[in-house]
């Protein structure tokens, strides 16, 4: 479905699937858990979705000549951690706006974590205090037209890469490798768990799939706290995307699923069954969540197991997309483990 757009590589290839033995059995054995490791996918500051997204996304930077990649997230965002990482691989200047989209003051938040490791990277990092939101942001236009007005020739991505008109590419191409990873490895899963916040990851997801009847089985767990905005977010890039890799048919609200039940009690706190879940996964695979958007997903998918969600012999896919670096920001929450 890709062929016809360019792709800059960022990531090791494949993100590799590993099933969770004992988290499966922990939890009834009646379905099989695996998860897939974006979180381990390329050697760029711990890697994540967003390598995924911007593979399609740079090739368009490169050939309009730009210099500086300028993006917008919360203060530990992971996405500008990646663009920064991107801007460095590539050479070029990194100007990251960071905005206070998280009630939580942890004494070193804005000192660990993903915001340390833009700025040993030498991106240009603004604090902005202005609240949550995952729509185009005037701190961020202001950003572009400061590049501009200092003579550089700045490339604009906006928050998650998401409201850009390649940004769903990276997750149709995330479908196609899982249907050769199930060819290879003879396992059919029955449903993919995802983190959903900006929502091109998952609107990717929606069309990939769509091309083999499963987009309704794309379960995304919300963790922006802002269900109607998100889900009018992923709606749109669904379309555009499955316009843009020319589908063969419409994304409708009918393909999409978002779960509103666990991003309480806001976007970038986690809830004591957020805690439960990230140290569970931790204790029982050795897989690190992160509590602002894995741990959400990893919640939700325990509950639905728990709850019986999804029939007795299931595959499961978890789609592990990184974001643990931020953890270090919630030190006083994890002191004792
Ligand atoms: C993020 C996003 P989407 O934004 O594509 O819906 O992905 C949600 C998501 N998991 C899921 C992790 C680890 C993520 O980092 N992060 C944002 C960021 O600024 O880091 C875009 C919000």
């Amino acid at each position: 479905m890709l062929q016809k757009f360019e792709r800059y590589p960022l990531t090791f290839g494949p993100s590799p699937i590993e099933k969770l033995d004992r988290l499966s059995a922990h939890l009834g054995g009646d379905v099989s858990l695996f998860a897939k490791r974006e979180d381990c996918n390329s050697g760029l500051a711990f890697g994540g979705n967003k390598l995924r997204k911007l593979e399609y996304i740079i090739p368009d930077a490169l050939s309009q000549g730009a210099d500086t990649l300028v993006t917008i997230g919360g203060v530990q965002s992971n996405h500008t951690r990646q663009v920064a990482a991107v801007a460095a691989k590539l050479g070029m200047k990194c100007r990251l706006v960071q905005e206070s989209w998280v009630p939580y003051s942890d004494a070193v938040y804005d000192r660990v974590g993903n915001i340390l490791m833009s700025r040993v990277m030498g991106a240009e990092v603004e604090l902005v205090d202005e609240g949550f939101d995952i729509g185009i942001r005037a701190s961020w236009e202001a950003a572009l037209e400061d590049i501009k007005d200092r003579g550089g020739k700045p490339y604009a991505i906006p928050a998650g890469a998401s409201v850009h008109k390649y940004g769903g590419l990276g997750f149709v191409g995330f479908a196609e490798e899982v249907r050769a990873q199930e060819a290879e490895l003879g396992v059919h899963f029955d449903y993919v768990v995802v983190c959903t916040v900006t929502g091109s990851t998952h609107a990717g997801m929606l069309v990939g799939f769509a091309k083999d009847g499963r987009a309704s089985r794309v379960i995304g767990v919300d963790a922006s706290g802002t269900p109607a905005q998100t889900r009018a977010q992923v709606m749109s890039i669904a379309q555009n995307t499955a316009a843009l890799v020319e589908l063969g048919r419409e994304i409708t609200e009918a393909d999409l699923t978002l779960l509103e039940d666990y991003a309480y009690p806001a976007y970038g706190l986690p809830s004591a069954e957020t805690n439960e879940a990230i140290r569970l996964s931790a204790r029982l695979e050795g897989m690190m969540t992160d509590p602002v958007y894995e741990g959400k997903s990893m919640q939700g998918m325990i509950d639905l197991v728990r709850k019986g969600y999804f029939p007795k012999g299931s595959n499961v896919l978890y789609a592990h997309l990184g974001g643990v670096p931020a953890i270090n920001a919630y030190s006083y929450i994890y002191r004792n483990g």
